[in-house]
């Protein structure tokens, strides 16, 4: 196994006079310098386009692996180790030093044309004792591209899938084989949330704003797929009573923010418009109605607005795009100054980001691992309280404390 080991210091020599200041005050110039897509001015101060922060606290990044296939998804498991999906139809576990193991067997098939595929993976609340898993794929269904949610109980010797069943199915399925959102989440409560997208077809795109769709939408569920109780719009005409939040355009990312407990997301947005939200229940993220991007063909999107009464600004939002992938906040104690901050796998930005996080707005960032030229795909925090990170290429990376 190839393995790379080096150690990064964060060096701060230059802003030394600052130490001692809050984040905002010790930002830097904004990370990113390339020209932006729009001339679209954000909606406040600090929406896009914050100061730089640089880590001060010594970290390592160790590469622990450069052999899996694609892979979209990771977990971690109680016991150290994790499990992981490869976007070809494959899931498997790694050791806690990130060896992979075997295939599985009794994977429901998927189809992993275009963007689709097996997605993202989570385990049971009480893993321990039922060993149940959930992942989102895109289901080869006849009538069209969908995200669907399936589950099963990991077996004993754990080499194959048992009771394998489908629970969910964000219909209707479409046409469009792109923006399949797919991540897949445990509230504390034990409600399961899943990330979907609108499938980027211009006739399905407008189902985002549409609460009686599972396009574009965050969906929370029981742990059968039902709809879990209490949903913003449950007893409501015309609404599916799992449906969270809505207008969102692709989301691959959710994460519930360790001290308020609220859920996050991050979504790509159209050239220029990537997002990070803060998730209210029940509210309208605005896609496609708003956005700070424009089309990929240089077109502007509908009315050509940033801002509307009724639906939600981003916390954040990226112009150029990054690509945002997996998220998660860091609530580990090995690297103090990271607590709270939401790390989020950049694909096409091939980074790491780092947001500081203050009262709800961004108030620093910071990109990782840059140097390393990799499709950041998902990023959790493991049990020894480090972050680990795949990518497209196929790459384990182990980031924290030695
Ligand atoms: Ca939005």
């Amino acid at each position: 196994m190839r393995k790379l080991l080096f150690v990064l210091i964060g060096s701060l020599a230059s802003l030394t006079p600052l130490l001692g200041l809050n984040a905002q005050q010790a930002s830097g110039l904004p990370v990113e310098t390339k020209t932006p897509n729009s001339t679209y001015k954000p909606a406040f101060v600090g929406q896009t386009r914050i100061g730089a922060v640089v880590t001060k606290s010594t970290y390592e990044v160790k590469l622990l692996d450069s052999s899996l296939r694609s892979p979209w998804g990771i977990a971690p498991l109680p016991d150290g180790r994790f499990i992981v999906t490869e976007k070809e139809g494959n899931i498997r576990i790694l050791s806690a030093n990130g060896k992979p193991g075997e295939h599985i067997s009794g994977v429901p098939k998927v189809n992993p044309r275009s963007q689709g595929g097996l997605l993202g993976i989570c385990i049971d609340p009480a893993f321990e004792q039922n060993k149940l898993i959930y992942w989102a794929f895109s289901e080869p269904l006849a009538e069209g591209n969908i995200t669907s949610v399936g589950k099963a109980k990991l077996s004993s010797d754990e080499k194959s899938l048992e009771d394998v069943t489908v629970i969910y199915r964000a219909t209707p399925a479409v046409r469009g084989p792109y923006h399949y959102g797919g991540r897949v989440l445990f509230a504390k409560d034990g409600t399961l949330f899943l990330s979907t997208g609108e499938h980027a077809d211009p006739d399905s795109r407008f189902q985002a704003q549409d609460i009686n769709s599972g396009l574009g939408k965050i969906i929370r569920l029981t742990t059968e797929g039902k709809p879990a109780p209490g949903g913003p719009f449950a007893g409501k005409e015309n609404a599916r009573p799992e449906v969270y939040s809505y207008g969102h355009r692709n989301v691959q990312g959710i994460a519930f923010h360790p001290q308020t407990g609220d859920l996050w997301e991050a979504e790509f947005g159209p050239r220029g418009g990537d997002e990070v939200n803060r998730i209210v229940p029940g509210k309208n993220y605005g896609w496609p109605i708003i956005t700070y991007g424009i089309d990929y063909n240089g077109k502007k999107f509908g009315d050509s607005i940033q801002q509307k009464a009724g639906m939600e600004q981003p916390v954040y939002y990226w112009d150029p795009v990054i690509s945002p992938s997996g998220i998660t906040f860091y609530d580990g104690s090995g690297i103090s100054e990271w607590k709270n901050n939401l790390f989020i796998s950049s694909l096409s930005g091939m980074h790491i980001c780092r947001l500081v996080i203050e009262n709800n707005k961004v108030v620093g960032e910071e990109r990782l691992l840059s140097g390393e030229k990799q499709r950041f795909r998902d990023i959790k925090q493991g049990i020894d309280g480090a972050l680990y990170a795949i990518t497209d290429q196929g790459k384990l990376y182990r980031i924290g404390k030695k």
